[in-house]
């Protein structure tokens, strides 16, 4: 359209973080009135679902912070300046390291869906307090998966090239609305529509994606190991095993055919609820495909056997050699060593395991309620909302509740915000240049570092600079550190590089502090700034990527000159830059175990199957008949990123979804209210009749229950899921939750 200033920026609304353009308007020029995808963004290639229209909800919603706040003892909040907010959390911290050791300061947080430079410059500050054990979202999603990748291939993640595949297979995920992967419904649409082509889902829902699917195995809840035990029998027993690839590139094998040698695959069949000839089927697909791409997701990694599952799911993948050819898995070059294995520490109350540096959530209260001597006294969170995302509300608030000191950085009224001594307003990722480290393409690799859209409000500030500000506060970073910088980088870009690698590598106290030197004393403009802590990170990547930065044009031998070119181009590319270009033949080279193999055969996990195989048919508790999936992605939810209800088109309170024969013999109608009930609370929920629902399984959707200001005060709109879920119902080896499997009873009302 004629006069229309388009500006580069990003959703924030889901990992994929799609390129977007947005129109400026509204009566102060801040507002966000439109958008459309941006097509100069390397991997979404101007795509984008419906949410982003809706991003004006969170740049303008009414529960934004504006000023620091601090606790009163009768539990209301009094603003105070940024200055006396600065100087108390940092003496409250430092009163907590110089009492109990640093290591009783907990972390939590550091990035959301479409932030993650908070958590880059939060390493200074935990440095600076000696703070030690930290975690995130992904402790109650992904660390399974990590840890069994990481066994296995000496990686802990993969991903998967859909758009070549040949047969797709999605287990416990609804990319339709999750998404995860760039454009995704193009893709799904492609596969879909392709006769040779060949989209399996595993879900017990008929999901927006099991519509579009050739093979949906509609499971029984909770029985993915049995569905996946029976796969592999046939993949096994009917001889669809890729033999060249087993031998030339596993360990391991002769023990994982023994069991699968004799499964019984119609039993396992039965078990899922399944077909035997609907499962062989797809085995069958599977086993032929030329190339398979599969994912799983939170269907079933928070879900009964999740890390086997995990480990199931890589047997799958590798006894078909689908890794390391085009259409297959693939393991990409990151921005940072996001996820990696279990660390040789444990945690220090619970003695849960540490994968990927993270303290398992579902464990965190433990350690928090517990008179051990190092129990976390204080927490530092950022950019998340535990009090709401983590399992057991309840006890997660109580945890919060008995902590000396509780610090929240937000850019809102979060649960979470609630029960600290302190908030510290954030800028919103409009306000302020954001990256995303979650990307994971292949060949092909993107990082977008996108400048602000808006000049920051008054108030808020963006986490680099309240980072920064602890730190200085803590004497970690002082004048006399930054002075020979600030005048290196009037000399230009050379002398700067050289003389922050010189201050850095030569002082440990000031390599722990280098988000903040460069933050502090990088020449940028103002649009760019927070994007400064990139150049620390560009540097790590040209030691230990080099092939793969020279394919993408940033060659040389020299990384510090590496590391300036690839900077250069991030911060000249608003619509984001290919960074990172690898060649399919380098996938299996970066088997990363001692033998160069991948490890078939996993001790611990097939003791977990056996026992598993030789386990009678559970039963279920009369009490709690249904099975409830707490936390589905529908189309309007986005975590709690967007707390103003009425961003919903539809669905505003989210209905608890239910089989329509279940909520007859309820005698429940359309819209009516129900008590859900489960062992751990229980809520009053409208239901919506929905047969893509199997009898027996209801679902609620996630990020929802969260309080907003209303012209009649604070107001909760619909179901907060973890107010229902337990912390002890958790996968036995790396603690993530059973959430989309919560015992529940559904009651009519009224
Ligand atoms: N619209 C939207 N997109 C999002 C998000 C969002 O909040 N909203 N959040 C993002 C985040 S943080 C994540 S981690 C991803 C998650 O993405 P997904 O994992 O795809 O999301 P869910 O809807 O939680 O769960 C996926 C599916 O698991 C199924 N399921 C339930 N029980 C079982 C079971 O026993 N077996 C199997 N096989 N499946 C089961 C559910 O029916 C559901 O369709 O989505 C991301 N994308
Ligand atoms: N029962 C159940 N629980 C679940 C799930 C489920 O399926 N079922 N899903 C889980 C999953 S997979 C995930 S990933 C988690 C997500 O849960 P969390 O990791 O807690 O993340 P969010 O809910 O997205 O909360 C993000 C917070 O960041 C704030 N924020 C937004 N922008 C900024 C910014 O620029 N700076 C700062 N400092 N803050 C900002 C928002 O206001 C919000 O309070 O939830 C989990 N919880
Ligand atoms: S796919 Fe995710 S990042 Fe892309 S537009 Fe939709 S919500 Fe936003
Ligand atoms: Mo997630």
């Amino acid at each position: 359209m004629a006069g229309t200033e388009w500006k580069p920026t990003a959703c924030i609304l889901c990992e994929c973080n799609c390129g977007l353009e947005v129109e400026l308007g509204g009566e102060d020029g801040r507002h966000l009135v439109k958008f459309r995808g941006d097509k100069r963004h390397p991997a979404s290639q101007g795509y984008a679902c419906e949410k982003p229209h809706r991003l004006d909800h969170y740049q303008h919603g009414r529960d934004r912070l504006t000023s620091p706040l601090r606790r009163r003892k009768d539990g209301t909040f009094e603003a105070i300046d940024w200055e006396t907010a600065i100087s108390e959390v940092a003496a409250r911290l430092a009163n907590v390291r110089d009492s109990w050791g640093g290591d009783t300061i907990f972390y939590y947080g550091g990035g959301g869906q479409g932030n993650h430079l908070p958590g880059a410059y939060a390493t200074a500050t935990r440095r600076a307090l000696g703070s030690r054990w930290r975690s995130s979202a992904l402790a109650q999603e992904k660390t399974g998966e990590f840890w069994v990748g990481d066994r296995m291939m000496g990686v802990a993640t993969t991903r998967a090239d859909f758009e070549h595949c040949d047969v797709a297979l999605f287990i416990g995920k609804n990319p339709w609305h999750s998404h995860s992967f760039p454009r995704a419904r193009v893709t799904l649409k492609e596969i879909s529509q392709d006769p040779a082509r060949t989209l399996i889902v595993i879900d017990p829902r008929r999901t927006e994606t099991a519509e579009l699917a050739d093979i949906h195995l509609q499971v029984r809840p909770g029985s993915d190991a049995w569905l996946l035990t029976a796969l592999l029998g046939v993949l096994v027993q009917e001889d669809l095993v890729n033999q060249a690839f087993v031998a030339e590139h596993t360990n391991g094998a002769d023990d994982v055919l023994a069991v699968l040698r004799s499964v019984a695959v119609a039993e396992c069949s039965a078990r899922a609820g399944l077909d035997e000839g609907l499962v062989r089927k797809a085995a069958r697909a599977i086993g032929k495909a030329p190339a398979l791409s599969s994912f799983e997701d939170l269907g079933v990694q928070m879900n009964h056997h999740s890390t086997l599952v995990s480990y199931l799911h890589r047997l799958v993948v590798f006894l078909t050699g689908s890794i390391g050819k085009p259409g297959t898995h693939y393991i990409p070059t990151t921005m940072i060593p996001f996820a990696t294995g279990a660390s040789k520490q444990v945690s220090p109350v619970a003695g849960a395991p540490i994968i990927s540096g993270l303290v398992p959530c579902n464990l965190i209260a433990e350690e928090i309620l517990s008179d051990h001597p190092k129990r976390y006294r204080a927490m530092l969170v950022e950019a998340a909302n535990p009090a709401h995302s983590l399992a057991d509300s309840k006890r997660m608030r109580e945890a919060l509740t008995a902590l000396d000191t509780v610090v929240v950085i937000d850019v809102a009224m979060s649960e979470t915000a609630r029960l600290a001594h302190y908030v510290l307003p954030a800028s919103t990722q409009f306000e302020k240049a954001e990256a995303t480290f979650f990307n994971f393409d292949f060949p092909k690799n993107t990082f977008h570092l996108r400048p602000r859209l808006l000049e920051p409000m008054p108030g808020p500030l963006p986490e680099a600079e309240i980072h920064s500000r602890l730190c200085e506060a803590l004497g970690a970073v002082t004048e006399a550190d930054l002075a020979p910088l600030r005048e290196a980088a009037e000399l230009g870009p050379e002398a700067y590089g050289q003389a922050v690698a010189e201050a850095v590598m030569g002082d440990q106290r000031l390599g722990a502090q280098a988000p903040v030197l460069l933050y502090r004393t990088m020449k940028l403009p103002e649009t760019l700034r927070e994007g400064a802590v990139m150049l620390g990170l560009a540097l790590r990547l040209a030691m230990k990527e080099g092939p793969s930065l020279a394919r993408a044009g940033f060659a040389g031998d020299n990384p510090l000159a590496v590391a300036k070119s690839l900077f250069e181009a991030i911060i000249a590319s608003p619509s984001g830059v290919v960074f990172a270009v690898d060649e399919w033949s380098d996938v299996l080279r970066r088997i990363a175990t001692p033998d160069r193999k991948i490890q078939l055969a996993l001790p611990d996990l097939l003791e977990a199957w056996r026992a598993l195989l030789s386990e009678a048919a559970d039963v279920r508790d009369s009490a709690f008949p249904f099975v409830l999936s707490a936390g589905e992605r529908r189309s309007f939810t986005a975590n709690t990123i967007i707390r103003d209800p009425t961003w919903r088109k539809k669905d505003a309170d989210g209905a608890l979804r239910i089989n329509p024969e279940d909520a007859k013999r309820l005698g429940v109608g359309s819209g009516e209210q129900v008590r859900l009930t489960t062992k751990r609370g229980s809520a009053l929920v409208r239901v919506e009749l929905s047969d893509s629902m199997q009898r027996g399984h209801v679902s609620l959707p996630n990020g929802l229950g969260l309080s907003y200001p209303t012209e009649g005060g604070e107001k909760a709109t619909g179901v907060a899921p973890n107010e229902l879920t337990a912390s002890e119902d958790r996968d036995p080896f790396v603690g993530t939750p059973w959430h989309k499997h919560v015992a529940a009873r559904v009651e009519a009302v009224g």
